[in-house]
């Protein structure tokens, strides 16, 4: 089970935030069984007196800095460290070190002292750190990585030792991915030390099941609790007070709300914002705050349609990674803020955090944006027996929870889906994914919770009855069939319709995509070229249309950009099946589905 609340770290009154990004010192352990640094200690000193370094700049992932290709297909421990200093008025104060995604095990030292270990390499991890600290004087963090995946990790991959004498050196071994996407490692997003008072707000819920006003909220403090005092403000977005409590649970009433929308181009105002604003006071008079910003809307389900405030929700989304030139997973927000101005220009409403859980800084955007989320876990790749055992299992319900603490607050965020083309004709996938999807219902029971459907067909399925809503990938005209676009309708209509009669739910489209080398032309058109992509998304678009005023409640492209994965057959320079460029740049397909998403919102 997960400690703690966990909340976004956020300056207030009595909070502040020191950033422990820049430039770090960095050592991959190249030796055979990757322990030497542990054997070593290289967590006892400065990492730069027990070895050669580089600077490595945090956050980012490791893999394409340097032009050194073993360190770009590194497996194994690599080795992070830095100085910093904190305020001697930080003393009295609760100190905690928080890392935001490292991927994939991480062991984090403050002195010499461990101080945390994470494994999962997309959501984030803090302790309190204040025996460790030196308050006087210089201090050292040492975080150590490993980005292994195992059968039991999440995305799930498998190391394969190379025993063939007389094809490959001794102890040879490769990492087996069983997803589609580079495994990018580092520090993939900040870390940071921010202090709160000792008796402090530790958790805040927030739920708002309807558009009434009637705000159900949970606030949990931590520390010497016995007599604080607590208020709850909710305030507008004009500064005014609207509604206040004193209590640290219930209902709270806000008069005549103002309502979080999605975004639609046609100037209604989207996402409109309260913010939650919690003050406590200890037995001594010291005081904590916290001020969280939350929307009002409801998610709700029926067995043909997903309604936001009660109205009728069409996704007309995108699918996405956290991928870039030279950062890879790294945060990075000119490219934050680049792909929401991309999103608005398609008109885009919606997108899935395809496959794990996006940076917390692309979320609040999303929540500011009006953009809707369907938030993903690492749940990507679950494909054998050996990815459902126990121990897999009790690893994801954590996620999960993980997942749900970090973003249960956010309005954009209107479906959790807990994997993405999981083996689910398998016989094991059944008590599996009711048993996760079970465990998320548990953990949020207001809103639907999905898997994403691709590795069976609707006759043999064994996981898709536990979930609200049908998500479906597909590529006729592409895996199979390739360059037959004229059978796209057929094969679509049948299967669709097919999902959605068998498990009497809505479906959301959530990949359809083409490999597209940008520049590309051919006609009459050739797969790859930029021709074909834009003509078979147009046989797409007909017969979503077409389910679209029966049960079809969204379609998601695949994918928003290009993307890094591994070196394959099928791959020239990762997956093209980007509308725009890895570097952010319009194909003739991001044109075409900006006019048709464009006349979408305009048609409502
Ligand atoms: C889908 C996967 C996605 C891949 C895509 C593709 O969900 O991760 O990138 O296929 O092959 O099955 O392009």
């Amino acid at each position: 089970a997960i400690h703690g609340g966990m909340l976004y770290p956020r300056e207030s009154e009595s909070r502040q935030i020191q950033e422990l990004n820049g430039m770090w010192k960095f050592r991959a352990d190249y030796s055979p069984n990757r322990l030497r640094g542990f054997d070593q200690k290289w967590f006892a000193k400065p990492l730069d007196q027990t070895g050669p370094v580089i600077p490595m700049p945090v956050p980012s992932s490791y893999n394409d800095i340097t032009t050194n290709q073993s360190l770009r297909d590194f497996v194994g421990w690599t080795w992070y460290d830095r100085t910093f200093f904190v305020s001697p008025e930080w003393q009295n104060k609760r100190v905690v070190l928080r890392v935001d995604s490292a991927h994939y095990n991480s062991i984090v030292w403050v002195n010499s002292i461990q101080v945390m270990n994470h494994s999962g390499g997309h959501l984030p991890f803090e302790a309190e750190v204040n025996k460790a600290l030196n308050f006087a004087g210089e201090n050292r963090i040492t975080i150590t990585i490993n980005n292994t995946l195992s059968p039991t990790t999440l995305p799930p991959g498998s190391i394969e030792y190379k025993t063939d004498k007389n094809r490959y050196p001794a102890g040879y071994f490769v990492q087996n991915l069983q997803m589609d996407f580079f495994n990018y490692a580092g520090i993939h997003r900040s870390v940071r030390l921010y202090s709160t008072p000792r008796t402090y707000i530790d958790d805040i819920t927030i739920v708002t099941r309807d558009t009434s006003g009637v705000v159900d909220y949970n606030v949990t403090l931590e520390g010497n609790t016995a007599g604080a005092t607590l208020t709850v403000d909710v305030i507008d977005k004009s500064g005014v007070t609207v509604a206040s409590s004193s209590q640290p649970r219930g209902k709270i009433m806000i008069p005549k709300p103002h309502l979080w929308w999605p975004y639609t181009s046609n100037g209604q105002d989207p996402a409109y914002f309260y913010t939650f604003k919690v003050a406590i006071k200890d037995s001594k008079n010291i005081a904590d705050f916290y001020r969280l910003p939350f929307g009002i809307r409801s998610v709700e389900w029926t067995n043909t349609q997903l309604l936001i405030n009660g109205k009728p929700f069409y996704c007309q989304g995108v699918a996405k990674h956290e991928d870039a030139d030279i950062r890879g997973k790294g945060l990075d927000y000119p490219l934050i803020a680049r792909d929401f101005n991309l999103l608005k220009w398609l008109g885009a409403n919606c997108f899935r955090t395809s496959h794990y859980p996006y940076a917390e800084e692309i979320m609040d955007q999303a929540d500011q944006q009006g953009i809707v989320v369907i938030d993903e876990c690492p749940g990507v790749g679950i494909k054998e027996v050996s990815n459902m055992g126990k121990v897999s299992l009790n690893h994801h319900l954590e996620v999960m929870e993980e997942l749900v603490r970090r973003d249960k607050n956010r309005p954009s965020v209107i479906m959790w889906s807990v994997a993405n083309e999981p083996g689910s004709a398998r016989p094991e996938a059944g008590p599996y994914f009711k048993a996760v999807i079970g465990h998320t219902k548990y953990l949020d029971p207001y809103r639907p919770v999905t898997f994403v459907v691709g590795g069976s067909d609707f006759y043999e399925d064994k996981a898709a009855q536990y979930t609200d809503i049908i998500c479906v990938n597909h590529y006729y005209a592409w895996y199979s069939d390739m360059g037959h676009l004229d059978v796209i309708q057929l094969q679509m209509n049948y299967d669709i319709t097919n999902w959605h009669k068998t498990f009497n739910k809505p479906v959301i489209i959530t990949e359809y995509g083409a490999d597209t080398v940008a520049g590309l032309h051919k006609l009459p058109s050739d797969a790859f070229t930029e021709e074909y992509q834009v003509q078979f998304m147009r046989k797409y678009h007909e017969i979503f249309d077409a389910l679209r005023k029966q049960f079809l409640a969204g379609e998601m492209v695949w994918n928003f950009a290009d993307f890094q994965t591994d070196q394959a057959t099928t791959r020239v320079d990762g997956n093209k099946k980007g509308v725009f460029t890895r570097q952010r740049q319009p194909k003739m397909a991001a044109h075409f589905l900006r006019d048709r998403y464009q006349g979408l919102i305009n048609r409502r």
